[in-house]
């Protein structure tokens, strides 16, 4: 935890409103691509942590399009202490394969000497402009999922053209109850902050279950980057928010269509190796110790991601799965 204001480190957690809210304050780095895509193989290079939700999403992007080849990545270690997120140090984190830095707080250094905000993953760095290009994951997804398709193995598209319009709205629909929503729940200060959250998400996650009752994915026939954002908070459900976070009026396990889209989405080729569990649980239970001051991380809960699920019977979502 920590951030840099005009490039000095400070140690601060984030400040709740007046009321006890957490505001998770807007990201700083918001370019796009060279006109024309990407065609050079290493020229962007992705810092990611396999315990955040966001940096999550690009994770699955990169692996679902086939550019781990083209777009390398470096891991931090899920213990993020008061120098922030570091590289190394845990099964599965790497060095900054680039710059060699020790902490991601020198990367966003490099990037902007006097940069005064929040160092977070993921981060899409750009080796000519030297630079980070983009750091707000739903920005990087698309930039991944539009602007390689000369590097990309496989021919995937979590962004086609005719759905663009309705997948923006249900991830905008997903964002404050659902994504944001556990973290509002688990990062508020006041009693009522954290029961208007927790309702809010439990509301939302009702919403979204019934509407996978009928449908196997959120937009179309097929996965796209709205089914992305769903699935990396509801795989971190039962694992963290529900104890770590206090979301826990029901289990995602509970919700059978809500589990059984976890585990297809999970068993679709390529997502499972993104997926961290043990990161994921050492990063949440370790890194607020104003909430888990012992920072012991459970064993539990014991989850079968692999069991078989039945969600290829159903079909195409309808019109909209906003307002029904
Ligand atoms: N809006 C950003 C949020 C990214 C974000 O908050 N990432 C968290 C990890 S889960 C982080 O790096 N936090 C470090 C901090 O806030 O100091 C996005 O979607 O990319």
């Amino acid at each position: 935890m920590g951030h840099l204001i005009d490039g000095v480190w400070d140690k601060g957690w984030y400040t709740p409103d007046a009321e006890g809210r957490f505001e998770r304050p807007p990201t700083v780095f918001r370019g796009g691509l060279p006109d024309g895509g990407v065609t050079e193989p290493g020229r962007f290079h992705l810092y990611a942590a396999y315990a955040c939700p966001w940096a999550h999403r690009v994770l699955i992007t990169r692996a679902l399009k086939g550019l781990e080849h083209a777009v390398p990545v470096s891991v931090v270690g899920p213990r993020m202490g008061d120098d922030g997120w570091a590289f190394g140090g845990f099964d599965g984190a790497t060095d900054d394969h680039l710059h060699g830095a020790r902490l991601l707080r020198d990367v966003y250094l490099r990037a902007r000497p006097r940069y005064t905000g929040r160092v977070t993953v993921p981060a899409l760095w750009d080796t000519h402009a030297g630079t980070i290009v983009n750091n707000e994951s739903r920005e990087v997804m698309r930039l991944l999922d539009t602007g390689f398709d000369a590097l990309a193995r496989h021919a995937v598209t979590l962004y086609p053209a005719a759905l663009r319009a309705r997948i923006d709205e249900t991830i905008d629909a997903l964002y404050e109850p659902v994504n944001n929503g556990v973290y509002r729940a688990g990062f508020a200060t006041t009693q009522e902050a954290y029961e208007a959250a927790c309702r809010d998400l439990f509301i939302a996650l009702e919403h979204w279950d019934a509407v996978l009752a009928r449908q196997r994915y959120l937009c179309g026939e097929a996965l796209t980057a709205a089914d992305v954002c769903l699935f990396t908070t509801l795989l971190r459900f039962d694992p963290v928010y529900h104890g770590h976070f206090k979301c826990n009026l029901r289990r995602v396990r509970d919700y059978p269509n809500l589990w059984g889209f976890v585990r297809d989405v999970f068993q679709t080729p390529g997502v499972a190796d993104t997926c961290r569990l043990d990161h994921i649980k050492t990063h949440y239970y370790w890194s607020h110790p104003h909430i888990n001051p012992t920072r012991i991380v459970p064993l539990g809960p014991e989850l079968d991601l692999r069991e078989a699920h039945d969600r290829g019977r159903l079909g195409p979502a309808g019109p909209s799965a906003l307002d029904r």
